[in-house]
Order: C-alpha cells, then sequence, then structure tokens
C-alpha cells in the first residue's frame, strides 16, 4: 500500500520493526536503513538472492550496497517520495530472512 506515512506512523511502525532485532533500523535521510554484517560473502549474496525475489513478488525494490559480507540497505517508497507500509514490509521480510542463516 503506497500511501506516505507520517512520523508518527513511522516511529510507530520503527518500533514494532525493532522488537528482538539485534542491529536496529534507523531512518537515515528519510529512508529506512540497516547495515547487515553476514560471516562471509556466501551468507551476504544469498541474503541478497532472496530478498531480491520477495522484492520482485512485492513489486518493492530495495536500494542496497554489498561489500564482502556488508550490506547496507535503504528502503523508501519513491512513487510517493517517502515512507510507506511496503517498505516496514519488506524490511521485516528481510530481517526474517537475515536471521535464516541456511549457507
Ligand atoms: N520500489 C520502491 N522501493 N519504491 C517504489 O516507489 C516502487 C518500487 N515503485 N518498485 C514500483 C516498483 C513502480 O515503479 C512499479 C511501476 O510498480
Amino acid at each position: 500500500h503506497r500511501v506516505k506515512l507520517d512520523d508518527h506512523a513511522i516511529a510507530t511502525s520503527l518500533q514494532s520493526l525493532n522488537t528482538g532485532a539485534d542491529v536496529p533500523w534507523t531512518i537515515e535521510g528519510g529512508k529506512l536503513h540497516k547495515t547487515f554484517q553476514f560471516r562471509n560473502f556466501s551468507e551476504a549474496f544469498g541474503f541478497m538472492t532472496r530478498a531480491a525475489l520477495e522484492a520482485e513478488s512485492m513489486d518493492h525494490h530495495p536500494e542496497w550496497f554489498n561489500v564482502y559480507k556488508t550490506v547496507r540497505v535503504d528502503l523508501a517508497t519513491h512513487d510517493v517520495g517517502g515512507l510507506t507500509e511496503l517498505d516496514f514490509e519488506l524490511a521485516t521480510r528481510m530481517e526474517a530472512i537475515s536471521r535464516d542463516r541456511i549457507f
């Protein structure tokens, strides 16, 4: 649902997203950000591969940057120039994938 969230909705969504998280998601430059650290490149790229397929199925795509075992993720909804429920949904799915180290 690409409806722009206001500051209060963002704060509420961020709090539930970060419940139980090791490293919290933050808001950086208006985008939903997290830097993931994996054990090696295989885990990092495995995460990206699985997240890419989720993103495609949602028609909601990440901005991300990978160097070796680090993946920086920034989520925003470009169509509305802000954050929407889709960003928090994709973040939730990425969080689950990142905890599921199958490699
Ligand atoms: N992804 C993200 N992150 N933001 C968008 O606004 C967006 C998208 N829009 N993926 C979608 C694609 C849109 O361009 C297509 C036409 O549905």
